[in-house]
């Protein structure tokens, strides 16, 4: 029976990315055993994150923990699990972490043909309060056997191979997309295992949910008071868009693909680029929007063609539902 198929017959993400990358004569593994290090990562961060409460109670009993070291705090540990993690798989010469102000360049015994760039825990405004937060990443691949520099990584978001996230929310959820299409896969805590749960995602092509960081509106460009003002007062008759923002992108951007909407990070008149980093927030985000059907637009190009010039560089952004974002691009044609 199919239900039971289902049940014995596991689709973890290890496999499901084998099969995806067999279908390339020239695939040697090299991909699955980034990946696997990227899921190990996912997964002590879970962990970590679920227990972060209590090693705040810990901590209050003295800033140090048993063995005398000091509790590094939850983003710093993340870091440093994703570094050592990407490090040890053999398959990446070049890191850009946002925690990091300067690259990583992998020694040569450790090198391989991935540049990873990521955020290893998003959302910092809401570790502390138990609210979702997530790890953003992007991959792109080594063109060349020369020395790595940062120009392996100052590339449009249009040449990754591979972008995603995972959300540590009320189940922990793992993004993907190798170009074909975006899967969801949901982690089984007592296997130990992402389970394929959302396969082929799709967003909606238009939703009824905006989200933004209203706080900041006295501060917004024409087009985008515009955008919002036809959200709450829509001239069309159609009804008026419901509003959600929980501050964390990762859940920000997740409820908007399974959901459909519009999430905007514009620039303001105190951000003139914005907030979020074009290479591992903006990008993996985008493209991982466009293989579900939808767009991702910077308020004067398709996001993905940015070709960024710094590792931190930051960028306005509006992603969602296809004629969702259609609008906004149509409010800043005409503010040209
Ligand atoms: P962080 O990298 O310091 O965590 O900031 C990124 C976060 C995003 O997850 C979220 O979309 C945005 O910042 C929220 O910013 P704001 O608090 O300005 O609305
Ligand atoms: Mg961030």
């Amino acid at each position: 029976h199919a239900a039971d198929a289902h049940r014995t017959d596991l689709m973890t993400i290890t496999r499901f990315v084998l099969n995806e990358q067999s279908k390339y004569p020239e695939s040697r593994g090299d991909f699955t055993i980034l990946l696997s290090h990227i899921v190990l990562g996912c997964k002590f961060v879970c962990s970590a994150v679920n227990k972060a409460g209590l090693a705040k109670l810990i901590g209050l009993a003295g800033e140090t923990n048993i063995q005398g070291e000091e509790q590094k705090k939850l983003d710093v540990l993340s870091n440093d699990v994703f570094v050592n993690a990407l490090v040890s798989s053999g398959r990446t010469s070049v890191l850009v972490s946002e925690e990091d102000e300067e690259a990583t360049f992998v020694e040569p015994s450790h090198r391989g043909k991935y540049c990873v760039v990521f955020d290893p825990l998003d959302g910092s405004s809401n570790i502390d309060c138990g609210v979702s937060i997530g790890t953003i990443f992007g991959i792109y691949t080594l063109d060349h056997t020369d020395e790595p520099t940062t120009e392996d990584v100052l590339k449009p978001g249009n040449e990754m191979v591979a972008a995603g996230y995972c959300m540590y929310g009320s189940s922990c959820m793992l993004v993907l997309s190798t170009g074909t299409g975006v899967h969801g896969f949901t982690l089984d805590p007592s296997l130990g295992e992402f389970i394929l749960t959302h396969p082929d995602i799709k967003i909606p092509k238009k939703g009824n949910i905006y989200s933004v960081n209203e706080g900041n509106a006295q501060n917004w460009d024409g087009p985008t008071t515009k955008y919002v003002e036809k959200c709450k007062f829509p001239k069309d008759g159609s009804p008026a868009k419901s509003l959600r923002y929980v501050g964390s992108m990762v859940a920000d951007v997740h409820r908007t693909l399974l959901y459909g909407g519009i999430f905007l990070y514009p620039a303001d008149k105190k951000s003139p680029n914005g907030k979020l980093r074009v290479l591992y927030e903006v990008f993996p985000m985008s493209f991982l929007m466009e293989q579900a059907g939808g767009q991702a637009f910077t308020g004067q190009k398709r996001a993905l063609d940015l070709v960024p010039e710094k590792i931190h560089e930051r960028s306005p952004i509006f992603l969602g539902s296809y004629d969702d974002v259609e609008e906004i691009k149509a409010l800043y044609a005409e503010d040209e």
